[in-house]
């Protein structure tokens, strides 16, 4: 008896102490994050009307057993009844709480049904605003299928993200307030799955597969995700960015995209021959940012599954060899094909990688020769 009463003080207290170091650490809040969009409040709803309910059946179940002991304690003298079952209530008991607990269940139950409809069915109309979702190892890829706009996003290293680590993205996902948006889904490798708990869903990214799901925004503010499908090494990086933002804002936002795109395509297509250290200093802003997943920042990579550059027979011999590799990927690797970049940032890889790292080969590779090995 004794070593059992200790066992219980001994786990009560590491449950206490696991209770406040969980405090401590995380953002104190009791509920769910408030949603962001009309779907997502009505699974919010759901939510909230099953846990009302839960609360009163506590109540009432607590109040029946606090009354029964108490009622009906031995020091009282009290007996047990032998024959409850005798009697109209008896009888009928084990018909009427069974049907109660069945209405409350069925409920919650076509609420749901409801909602789930909701969710699943994507309404056709032309209304909406598609964004087409690729996952990567390991970013994020957003096509705003309708204004010709790609972006490319990644989590921010720790000494720049500090507290948010994890939490932030280089580049989010802007969307307009008061919008619906059609979401397609689909992965370029692994399987990811899309996860920002105010949008209310979370929906697979599978190669191969287009998936659609759908919300409609109702609410500004930025709203952070993950990537919720194990999907290698650097799953944990694969932070989800949304912000949603003002129609006004979203129009602007888009400007801006289009100015930046035209000003890289306009600098890529330049006839120019590029200095090494102009394309060292590119080269080295586009592999960490592109690369050094895999090939990590210093070269070294991580073998067997990801072969350093350092001293790589493909990075220190033919230049065509290695263009061929970075344009094309090896298939049935990890090794995608890069060669929707533009030259520019081809040229300024390869010139990179061929001489950082005291790879040294002196090679200087321009967007001109990336053009014709195309
Ligand atoms: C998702 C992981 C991943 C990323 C990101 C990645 N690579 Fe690779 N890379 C690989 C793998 C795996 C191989 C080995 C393929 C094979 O088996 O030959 C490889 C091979 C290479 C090779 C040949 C090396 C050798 O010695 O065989 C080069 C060059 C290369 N990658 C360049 C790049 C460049 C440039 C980028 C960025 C634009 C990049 N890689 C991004 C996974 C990756
Ligand atoms: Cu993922």
């Amino acid at each position: 008896m004794f070593f059992r009463s200790k066992t219980l003080i001994g786990s009560t207290s590491a449950a206490l102490g696991l209770l406040a170091a969980g405090g401590a650490r995380a953002e104190w809040g009791l509920n769910f994050p408030p949603p962001a969009a009309g779907v997502a409040q009505e699974i919010f709803d759901i939510h909230m009307m099953t846990m009302g309910i839960a609360t009163v059946l506590l109540v009432i179940v607590f109040a029946f057993v606090f009354y029964s002991l108490y009622t009906h304690r031995k020091s009282r003298g009290y007996e047990a009844d032998q024959h409850f079952h005798e009697t109209w209530f008896g009888h009928w008991s084990w018909v009427i709480i069974p049907v109660m607990v069945l209405g409350v269940d069925l409920t919650i139950a076509s609420k749901a049904d409801a909602v789930l409809k909701k969710v699943w069915e994507v309404p056709e109309g032309k209304d909406f605003l598609d964004v087409k979702v690729t996952g990567h190892q390991w970013w994020w890829e957003f096509d705003y299928l309708d204004h010709d706009i790609k972006v490319e996003s990644r989590y921010i290293p720790e000494e720049e993200s500090q507290e948010l680590y994890l939490r932030e993205v280089d580049n989010r996902l802007v969307l307009p307030n008061n919008t619906k948006v059609r979401f397609l889904h689909t992965s370029a490798d692994v399987l990811h799955a899309f996860w920002v708990p105010e949008l209310g869903f979370k929906k697979d990214a599978i190669p191969g597969y287009v998936t659609e799901t759908w919300a409609d925004l109702n609410r500004e503010g930025v709203f952070r995700g993950q990537c919720a499908e194990l999907c290698g090494t650097w799953h944990s990086r694969m932070p989800l960015v949304v912000e949603v933002v003002s129609e006004e804002r979203f129009a602007e936002w888009k400007e801006e995209q289009n100015q930046l795109k035209v000003a890289a395509l306009a600098e890529a297509s330049a006839d120019k021959t590029w200095s090494m250290d102009e394309l060292m200093a590119k080269g080295k802003e586009v592999y960490d940012t592109k690369c050094a997943a895999c090939h990590q920042v210093t070269g070294l990579g991580l073998p067997p599954a990801f072969p350093a550059l350092k001293d790589s027979p493909v990075a220190k011999g033919p230049i065509a060899g290695h263009l061929d590799i970075v344009l094309n990927g090896k298939e049935g690797t990890a090794m995608q094909a890069w060669g929707s970049m533009n030259d520019l940032e081809i040229a300024a890889i390869v010139t990179y990688e061929r001489n950082a790292w005291d790879n040294n080969t002196g090679d200087v590779v321009q967007p001109a020769d990336v053009k014709q090995a195309r």
